[in-house]
């Protein structure tokens, strides 16, 4: 398979919610904002959504305890999360950002990935469309938003990161590795707390400590996602830009950096994926009834295969122990695997869940 150079964008909006209602309350303007639970004079439970940037001044972050966002900033605006609002303005981003890419892929409520290598023919005209889509955003929206761009999504997600907001940073293929090196290991995918504390008991801080490290040693301490973390600290990722389908769904899947027949490593990643998904499923309340796997073969042919059970189920031994039934039928001798993915689907909310026992 040749390697075609390609040109992709990230595109992140910034402190999206509390930007959304300080467009809709102009008398908001310099003001702390915080969207999320009900603060009630520091004895409310539940966390900040987000904050703007003269909140973040205060130290209050996305994920905290809503009664220590009223410690910190007792004076912010504190507005509840209007997420119909947030989902028809995000929609909106998105129709406009489609509009620019040869392949598009939303991802979260304010993020896309861009593909736009058929579309430009250099990095200048490259970043000439950015600003055009910057402009775009801002003119129809009134929104600002940070561009990344890069020779691939794991450098681009980086670098619309790094010069927020209303940023546009641009990582030519050459200068990946200089890029990178600097940042803390954290900034990779797949990097959270637990990963980064590990790193960091082997002396590993930057993603150039990472990079200059033996990936034998990496693969010892981190198994299958050794080799995988060495090759992203190299800036390397093959993943494409893809559009997924809008049903109701959570998803994760993974891009070999080597195509790979070993059902060990299959069975490893997929258990990681589920437990990714898991996660999530559990953070919204939500219990599945449907698992899908996805491979992708070295050939790009793709095939999916999916199960749907009688009751709903939340628990991840289950989730794991489908997730292999359904592969097994793809693992075949000297057939090499590009890609793997877990998706659940068919949700019922644990509310409901609770009605229904
Ligand atoms: P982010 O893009 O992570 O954050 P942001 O847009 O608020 O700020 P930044 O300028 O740094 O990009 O998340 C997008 C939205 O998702 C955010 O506005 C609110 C919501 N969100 C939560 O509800 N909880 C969270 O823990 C996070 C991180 C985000
Ligand atoms: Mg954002």
């Amino acid at each position: 398979m040749s390697v075609k150079k390609r040109i992709i964008i990230h595109v992140d909006m910034d402190h999206f919610f509390t930007a959304v209602e300080e467009r809709e309350h102009p008398e908001f303007k310099d003001k702390p904002v915080i969207v999320g639970a009900d603060p009630k004079e520091g004895k409310g439970r539940g966390v900040v959504s987000t904050c703007n940037y003269e909140a973040r001044k205060f130290g209050v972050r996305s994920g905290m305890p809503i009664s220590r966002a009223w410690k910190l900033c007792p004076e912010a605006i504190y507005r509840p999360v209007n997420y119909a609002l947030y989902k028809k303005v995000s929609s909106e981003i998105m129709d406009i950002l489609r509009k620019y890419a040869e392949k598009f892929e939303q991802w979260g409520i304010d993020e896309a990935f861009l593909d736009i290598t058929s579309k430009v023919k250099d990095y200048e005209k490259a970043e000439v469309l950015a600003h055009e889509i910057k402009r775009e955003i801002f003119e129809k929206e009134e929104l600002t938003c940070s561009v990344g761009m890069g020779p691939n999504k794991l450098v681009a997600k980086i670098a619309s990161d790094f010069q927020k907001p209303d940023g546009l940073m641009v990582v030519r293929e050459g200068d990946v590795e200089k890029f990178l090196a600097p940042l803390p290991v954290r900034k990779l995918l797949w990097v959270g707390r637990k990963t980064e504390q590990k790193l960091k008991r082997i002396g590993l801080k930057t993603i150039g400590d990472l990079a200059n490290y033996d990936p034998a040693v990496l693969t010892e301490t981190f198994g299958v996602m050794g080799m995988q973390l060495y090759l992203m600290a190299h800036g390397v990722d093959r993943s494409e830009v893809e559009e997924r389908n809008e049903v109701k769904s959570i998803s994760r899947e993974l891009t070999f950096e080597e195509d790979t027949a070993d059902s060990e490593i299959v069975f490893d990643t997929l258990d990681k994926l589920s437990e990714e998904v898991h996660k999530d499923m559990a953070e919204q309340n939500l219990f599945f009834k449907t698992v899908t796997v996805k491979v992708r073969y070295e050939n790009f042919e793709t095939h999916t295969h999916g199960k749907t059970l009688p009751f709903v189920n939340n628990r991840l031994r289950d989730l794991q122990k489908m997730v292999r039934e359904l592969v097994q039928d793809y693992l075949r001798p000297g057939r090499k695997m590009r890609l793997v993915g877990v998706r659940v689907s068919n949700f019922v909310s644990a509310e409901k869940q609770k009605r229904l026992i």
